[in-house]
């Protein structure tokens, strides 16, 4: 495939945006009464407003143009049937096998993968009832309460973000922890809140060779050893899901206690598989279900809506709008919703490890911008913070604002405040306040016309900033499936138009083998190799001591 740069309607697109950029978005509200209908599209327990944008129906239909010339629809089809569209590793890219029903076929090398999947799924649910009953015993006869997660990157962000957001689906009873720092610290804080007779350990490491990974599990291993147990309790306390059953075995794991998945699913998109054990023993074996349901809806819109009503097309061409042609290299994600607060760490994952690259097909560098830095916090919190530069700084933000219109629990008046402050703040952006405006309102809270010429064009908002407003009905299992396939979905449209591989990693290679080399020279000294400035802060931590 030839370049995105390339590519007539890239080039269209540029030209538009010569014509078009200049334009506020009040005056496109104001030109088209039905704009905000229009532009808002709801699936489901999921509506998504895209009005706030800086487009038109010209530029919308050049950016769908250019998703076509660009194969996403074939791509799409590639990715959903199982080709091996992981062309850097010969690998298919299958998380949304792992939400289709048992009655779908999908084929990897002539085999069907789906019966594995509910062969997993029902193993899971098996245990996950065992446990959440109290029927899975300690190795001293007592009920498990707390299991700790322990995995890194996709085998932790994942679980976590979701255990976290459905909180309020899970039993007070059974705690979840989450220990992914080779910092001694984070499985320090969480042995030290458990008890060793009612912990149950999952090691999730796809490979179960991560180095931070496995020097938790045998800190973790260690400690309950130390509580008294014998290496034959350990099968009691610690399970696996992996892809490796030989070192699983090896370290002490019980095989029938391993849940497994396959070389199909990265681990950026691996929650839906064995990964998410902690998410079924937190909410129940239905919840997890019902997750995978809402996924499933969204990977049948996915499939089958025309580009232009395609939630996950529609946000990530608005991106590439931005990106590419707007100069906007990042994308702020804000929840305003406390059960969505790793929602931002989740997707920067996501995003960022998929499509911080520049790599095209060919192995030539793209010479166009790629995946943006993703970021962002909760609302109202970062109203308080960073909203100052979103509203006044130099750099265009494009901003993702997710609500939630029914919480799980009211207390008095604080979920009306909270989506206030939302919609508020979507307004403000793209409104601003112009210089005449500010200046009548300080002349009504009495202002004098010094202070007027001194300070207006600090309190005046330009506006035109553009957002997308998620709205959910409930954040449920199947409502949280549903946005997080939504971006998943996103993430591989943009990849498939920036021409790069979205399901390799190859850029966190390099300081993995880097930190293998260092490890042993923060002992015996710097190697001959080592760069003077690493070679002198090596020096600096072995003597313990900066003076
Ligand atoms: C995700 C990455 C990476 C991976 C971790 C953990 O897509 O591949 O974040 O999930 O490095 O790997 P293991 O599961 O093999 O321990």
């Amino acid at each position: 495939m030839t370049s995105l740069t390339a590519a007539e309607a890239y080039r269209a697109l540029g030209s538009y945006r010569d014509r078009f950029s200049a334009r506020h978005m009040r005056d496109l509200f104001a030109a088209d009464p039905g704009r905000a209908r229009r532009y808002s599209a709801t699936l489901g327990p999921l509506h998504l407003d895209y009005s706030k944008n800086r487009i038109d129906d010209e530029g919308l239909g050049l950016l769908f143009g250019l998703a076509r010339e660009r194969g996403v629809e074939s791509a799409r089809d590639a990715m959903l049937s199982g080709e091996k569209i992981n062309f850097t590793e010969g690998r298919a890219v299958l998380h949304t096998a792992l939400r289709a029903p048992p009655d779908v076929s999908i084929h990897v090398d002539g085999a069907d993968v789906v019966p594995g999947v509910h062969e997993v799924l029902d193993r899971m649910a098996v245990f996950s009832e065992r446990l959440r009953s109290g029927e899975w015993l300690g190795a001293t006869g007592k009920p498990i309460s707390d299991v700790v997660n322990i995995g890194i990157g996709g085998s932790h962000l994942g679980p976590q973000m979701v255990t976290e957001a459905l909180a309020a689906f899970a039993r007070p009873e059974m705690r979840t922890h989450f220990v992914s720092n080779v910092d001694g610290a984070d499985i320090g804080s969480t042995l030290d809140a458990i008890d060793p007779e009612t912990a149950l350990f999952v090691v999730a490491s796809k490979s179960f060779t991560t180095q931070e990974t496995m020097t938790n599990a045998h800190t973790a291993r260690d400690w309950f050893l130390a509580s008294g147990r014998s290496l034959s309790d350990v099968p009691r306390h610690f399970v696996a899901v992996s892809t490796n059953a030989e070192a699983v075995s090896g370290f002490g794991i019980d095989p029938d206690n391993m849940f497994g998945f396959w070389s199909w699913v990265g681990g950026r998109y691996s929650l839906w598989s064995a990964i998410g054990l902690p998410i079924a023993l937190s909410i129940g074996m239905t919840g997890f279900r019902d997750l995978l349901a809402g996924a499933r809806a969204m990977d049948e819109h996915f499939a089958t809506a025309p580009l232009e009503e395609n939630l996950p097309v529609i946000l990530a061409m608005l991106g590439v709008w931005y990106i590419n042609f707007l100069d906007a290299p990042t994308h702020a994600v804000l929840p305003y919703c406390e059960y969505l607060d790793r929602l931002p760490d989740y997707l920067q994952q996501a995003d960022m490890e998929s499509n911080g690259k520049l790599a095209q097909a060919d192995g030539s560098t793209a010479r166009h911008a790629t995946g943006p830095v993703v970021w962002g916090s909760t609302g109202t919190n970062g109203q308080h913070a960073y909203f100052q530069l979103l509203h006044q700084g130099s750099h265009l933000v494009p901003a993702d604002f997710i609500a939630v219109v029914n919480p799980p629990r009211r207390y008095g008046s604080h979920h009306d405040l909270l989506l206030a402050n939302c919609l508020a703040q979507t307004e403000a952006l793209m409104l601003g306040r112009d210089p005449e405006t500010t200046a009548a309102a300080m002349r009504d809270a009495g202002a004098d016309e010094d202070s007027l010429a001194r300070l207006v064009g600090h309190r005046q908002f330009a506006g035109n900033r553009p957002s997308n407003t998620v709205v959910l009905e409930a954040l449920t299992p199947r409502s949280l499936g549903m946005l997080i396939a939504l971006y998943e979905h996103k993430i591989f449209v943009q990849g498939v138009t920036w021409g790069i591989n979205s399901f390799d990693q190859w850029g966190v290679e390099l300081g993995k083998q880097l930190a293998g080399e260092i490890y042993p020279e923060l002992t015996s000294g710097p190697g001959e190799q080592r760069n003077p400035s690493t070679a002198a802060l090596i020096e600096l931590i072995r003597k313990k001591t900066i003076e």
